[in-house]
């Protein structure tokens, strides 16, 4: 086994690298003894955002990191600064950057592990453990909070967060005891904890005499001032030890016994840096109870700025690094020899790394087979209907006539499951629990419309209020076929203005290349009943901008049930990636249309005419969702004096977008993107009034296509409550406000 630390050499580059530097040292053990000894295959880890060096480190021993890449560390196009599973090639499990997220994900990899499981997929792979290793501020971020209390509700089993407990985030040394508090917060939860609070030499020390005053004067030290001792060094331990228990007896006898480096060592050899005691803490778990390690470390172990308050930002000088390099025996150019400076001989070394569980594992992204896709669903009936209610529609449907896709879909909701149409859907699939578990009311024979029953092969995870939960819950599902070689189809539901909320994790979700939908509904001042606070005004620009996704706000239910059946082909596919739906409650009547396959490439494409426009005309309405009512009526008016206005659709302005990028960003020449084809049947001369309920400048860059004019409609103030028409009169979608912006084109043309 590799006995110490000191295997893990600074970079060459060491110099540019600051926090991460002093993180790394702390967390080196940690990692180390996590990598080396404890882990499995079928493990999988989060590994906090300031261990990155020490993970590339760590994997270019294993042999999967090239040198390549840690010499670029940082740098373009090598190793990044932060785990990412996107973009490092050394097989990151989970990215970590965002602080709390990575951590909080564990646990939701747990869940989704548990339920793969329990549904007899994947069976033939050891089930793995999810390891998280934290920073101690990580738990300044209270979505890790929320997990916890979601992982208990869940009983989620198989989680291993391991706390580098340094007392330092980026600014200073953290306030004193919070490890006390966080103790009680896991044990309140339901966790083991583990509390590596000191190594073997100073348990040794403290059975000595004099003993029981030394650990008491550790005990009650100030962060601040242990963190300074450790920076100062050996002969500052000794002069305040002397000051302060000189006069116990047996400290001098300690003191005399030790010299300067060795006192120094001793007294900073807390648990999280001896190998030794954190290696037993991990053998020695003995169950699936979720274990927290509370792992006392010093930030910058092991370098000359360890413990400095400012050392985040620390960087050794070229001397220091002269010094350290002599002090691990690592000569001038073997920076990069895998065992320079170490007494073992490679033969040995070379057969101990071979020999790492961990290490023989192979290729651990697992590819899952595809789930066949229905070439078209059929829409539910209806003349009116809301993309809502025709969404929860379609779900019921695709549980009747199409099982085996069905079997794959995983709902989610963060306590809106009812009020976003997931009810019909529950009824077929079930609530999905770890144990079974009956309706009460219903065995009471109380009238109800949904049956809560849960069980193992139920197929909704209902979740608490927390959106943060969703989207790494969503992030979690969307990952089964690359971790768990099993492929689900989530889904999610949220109220669109609570996007936001869970913002974060969402991108989060999507710079993983999770493949999962997210529908947010209701959306907009179309739900004008409810008020300000939950109308919903910058989501489409979210979906427009948001890497990783795409967006589509449908009108109909047709369009909706293709827009579906395209997101569980681009979920699935080796580019695709996740999917945005932004829903309405407002039933809109139904065009009794055929849906042609040019329609419903036009539907996925992101726009179609309704009306198509003359040759010559001088004006189109442009709308988007649940707010096309409004401009037939507008057209059917402004046809009255333009004849041959046009009426376009926009089913995805996101999908419309990257087409109109993608097409100059290519070879010069002629490019065409759906938007170019669509907007060429008007004469640069005509204008547009763009209507979404939403922000105008959605929509608003059309102008820039061919070029066009564009009086963009929208909402950009807090909605309030109201009815339908007020609300659309007073921020100017109505139709009377879709004419006037028409008679403006021409009025200021
Ligand atoms: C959400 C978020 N806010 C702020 C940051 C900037 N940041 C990166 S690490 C860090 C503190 C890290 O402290 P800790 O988790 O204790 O790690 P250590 O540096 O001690 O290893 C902060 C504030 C971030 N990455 N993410
Ligand atoms: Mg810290």
């Amino acid at each position: 086994m590799i006995h110490h630390a000191n295997h893990l050499r600074p970079s060459r580059d060491g110099l540019k690298v600051g926090g991460h530097q002093a993180s790394s040292a702390s967390v080196a053990t940690l990692m180390t003894a996590l990598y080396f000894d404890a882990l499995r295959p079928t493990d999988r880890v989060a590994v906090k955002p300031h261990a990155s060096p020490i993970f590339h480190a760590i994997q270019y021993l294993l042999g999967n990191q090239s040198k390549d890449q840690l010499e670029r560390f940082r740098g373009f196009g090598g190793a990044q600064s932060y785990p990412s599973r996107t973009k490092d090639a050394d097989d990151v499990d989970f990215s970590t950057g965002s602080v709390g997220l990575g951590v909080a994900m564990t646990s939701f990899a747990s869940l989704v592990q548990d339920y793969i499981r329990l549904k007899n997929f994947g069976l033939e792979r050891e089930p793995g453990r999810m390891i998280a290793v934290a920073g101690d501020a990580e738990f300044d971020e209270g979505n890790l909070f929320e997990a916890l209390v979601e992982g208990w509700k869940h009983d989620v089993r198989n989680v291993w967060w391991i706390i580098d407990y340094n007392r330092q985030s980026l600014d200073a040394v953290m306030v004193g005891r919070f490890s006390d508090r966080l103790e009680r917060f896991f044990r309140n939860l339901d966790w083991r904890v583990e509390i590596l609070k000191y190594g073997h030499l100073l348990t040794a020390a403290f059975q000595r005499p004099g003993g029981d005053a030394l650990q008491h004067w550790i005990d009650t030290a100030d962060n601040s001032r242990y963190s300074a001792l450790a920076y100062r060094g050996g002969p500052a331990w000794r002069k305040e030890l002397i000051h302060d228990l000189g006069d116990t007896h047996g400290i001098r006898a300690l003191l005399d016994e030790h010299d300067d480096e060795a006192l120094g060592r001793l007294m900073t050899n807390l648990g999280g840096h001896d190998m030794e005691t954190v290696c037993e803490a991990f053998r020695a778990v003995p169950d699936d109870q979720p274990t927290c390690f509370i792992a006392y470390t010093i930030k910058g172990y092991g370098l000359p700025l360890a413990g400095h308050k400012d050392n985040h930002a620390g960087i050794l000088t070229p001397d220091q690094m002269t010094a350290f390099k002599k002090q691990m025996h690592v000569s001038d150019g073997e920076e990069w020899d895998q065992f320079a400076g170490l007494e073992t001989p490679a033969e040995e070394l070379r057969m101990f790394l071979d020999a790492v569980p961990f290490g023989r594992s192979g290729p651990r992204r697992y590819r899952a087979p595809r789930v066949e896709v229905p070439s078209r669903f059929e829409p539910p009936s209806g003349d009116k209907l809301s993309t809502q209610e025709a969404f929860g529609r379609f779900l019921s449907d695709l549980a009747r006539r199409h099982p085996d896709l069905a079997d794959r879909v995983v709902t989610s909701s963060p306590d809106v499951t009812v009020s976003t149409s997931l009810g019909s859907w529950l009824n077929r699939r079930a609530i999905f629990g770890r144990h079974d578990q009956g309706d009460h009311f219903k065995d009471e024979r109380i009238l109800s419309a949904l049956n809560w029953k849960t069980s193992t092969q139920g197929q909704h995870i209902e979740l608490g209020i927390a959106e943060n939960n969703l989207f790494l819950l969503l992030a979690a599902l969307g990952l089964s076929a690359p971790l768990f070689g099993e492929r689900l189809l989530p889904i999610g539901t949220v109220y669109d203005p609570f996007i936001s909320r869970g913002l974060d994790a969402f991108n989060y979700a999507c710079y993983q290349d999770a493949r999962f939908i997210v529908v947010g509904t209701p959306s907009g001042i179309s739900l004008a009943s409810e008020g300000g606070a939950h109308q919903s005004v910058y989501e489409p620009l979210i979906g427009l901008a948001q890497p990783g996704l795409t967006a589509f706000e449908p009108t109909y239910a047709d369009e909706l049930c293709e827009m579906l059946r395209w997101s569980f082909e681009h979920l699935q596919a080796d580019d695709g990636g996740a999917v945005y739906l932004r829903l309405s409650t407002r039933p809109i009547a139904q065009p009794a249309r055929e849906f042609t396959d040019a329609l419903a490439r036009d539907v996925t494409e992101g726009g179609y005419w309704l009306v198509p426009p003359g040759n010559n005309t001088t004006l189109a309405i442009v709308a988007s969702g649940a707010v096309l009512p409004e401009a037939i009526d507008a057209h059917q008016q402004i046809t009255e004096d333009v004849s041959d206005a046009g009426l376009l659709v926009i089913t995805s302005v996101d999908r419309l977008y990257r087409g109109w990028t993608d097409s100059y960003r290519g070879p010069l020449g002629r490019q065409t993107s759906h938007v170019s084809r669509l907007l060429e049947m008007l004469p640069t001369s005509a204008g547009l009034v763009t209507a979404i309920d939403g922000h105008p400048s959605t929509l608003s860059w059309l102008a820039s296509v061919r070029p066009h004019r564009v009086v963009p409609l929208g909402v950009d103030r807090f909605g309030q409550s109201g009815d339908l028409p007020d609300l659309y009169r007073e921020y100017g979608l109505d139709a009377k406000a879709m004419v006037s912006a028409a008679a403006r084109l021409f009025v200021d043309g």
